[in-house]
């Protein structure tokens, strides 16, 4: 029996991944850049076992079906090929996120298996080599490797395209991300098939890749200027791009919903006051507030005029991966 134990934690984009330019490999189109956090995050152990017939998933506590079993074990397969192993195993999955978040978590939940991984199989991964395993389960989850600013270098190969941190001298323990938690009656259109989707048909794509990679060497800049407004106006414009992008593509979509638009005016609205804050977000319609630290709790205290208490959540930098 092997056996593996690994905590990673929910990373969010400040400059988004968003396209494709090899599926197999999950090579991206752009560099990203983004910010790990504490307050989400993923707790995974894998067992391979001569015992097992087949592979398993749990995800808190509840056996998954076929589709989201077929995921983990398309990964298991090359972790298997790395290692010569023929052995099935048990994945059980623990996603921490308070409340009933929907908060999409492929980024923590594919870090943490390819970190269990590397333990149970002994591949003895160096963090970059464990980035370029966890971005062939997930794009993202190959920040989630690292802690604080993290920057996924697209590369043009499985070699060269990985995650590193993004030096910034402890910069990141000054910041907050504030989460509004937005339910939505509408059926959700996965990451994976809107990325596609913009790729293949949407007119406004081409802006898209002509533009992100200033956006990322300005929030570079920024990020080493200790920059606040810098940095949170560029991310939030580069997030408002992205998601223009998917309302040009062939059948248009979008991920916000009437809250999403509320939300995004309670911060104009906050920032025409004085108070520096940004939004960002990704393939949903909840939104995320950039903040200083030291704005946090009054930012979460004027937002209790639109939202639920219970719809806000607190974040701070976390760290990178943890083997248990
Ligand atoms: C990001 N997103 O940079 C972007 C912004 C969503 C919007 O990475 O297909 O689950 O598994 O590589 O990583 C979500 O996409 O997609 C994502 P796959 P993933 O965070």
């Amino acid at each position: 029996m092997l056996k593996g134990s690994a905590r990673a934690h929910t990373n969010i984009a400040l400059i988004k991944y968003w396209g494709k330019a090899n599926e197999e490999l999950i090579i991206p189109m752009n560099n990203s850049l983004s910010l790990t956090l504490d307050a989400f995050y993923t707790e995974t152990t894998v067992i391979f076992s001569e015992d097992l017939t087949a592979d398993t998933f749990y995800l808190d506590d509840s056996l998954q079906d076929e589709k989201s079993t077929e995921k983990v074990s398309r990964f298991l397969d090359l972790v298997r090929k790395m290692a010569t192993c023929p052995l099935f195993a048990e994945v059980k999955s623990y996603n921490h996120v308070p409340y009933a978040a929907g908060l999409a978590s492929s980024s923590s939940g594919l870090a943490a298996l390819a970190a269990a991984c590397n333990q149970a199989l002994q591949l003895d991964l160096s963090d970059r080599d464990l980035s370029r395993l966890a971005r062939r389960g997930s794009g993202s989850a190959c920040r989630s490797i690292f802690p604080g600013f993290v920057e996924w270098q697209k590369g043009n190969s499985d070699e060269t395209s990985f995650a590193e941190v993004v030096p910034s001298n402890g910069w990141e323990n000054e910041l907050a991300m504030l989460f509004i938690l937005i339910n939505d009656q509408e059926k959700d259109v996965s990451s994976r098939d809107g990325m596609r989707r913009t790729v293949e048909t949407s007119a406004f794509y081409e802006g898209w890749l002509q533009t992100t990679p200033q956006d990322l060497a300005s929030a570079k800049i920024a990020i080493h200027a200790q920059d606040f407004n810098k940095l949170g106006s560029i991310a939030e414009n580069n997030a408002l791009k992205m998601h223009g992008t998917t309302l040009a593509a062939v059948p248009p979509f979008t991920y916000w919903s009437p809250d999403s638009l509320k939300a995004m005016q309670a911060v104009r609205k906050m920032r025409a006051a004085g108070i520096p804050c940004y939004f960002t977000m990704d393939a949903g319609p909840n939104v995320k507030v950039l903040c200083l630290k030291k704005d946090a709790e009054k930012i979460k205290a004027k937002l209790r005029d639109y939202f639920a208490t219970d719809q806000l959540v607190t974040a701070f930098s976390g760290p990178g991966i943890t083997y248990l």
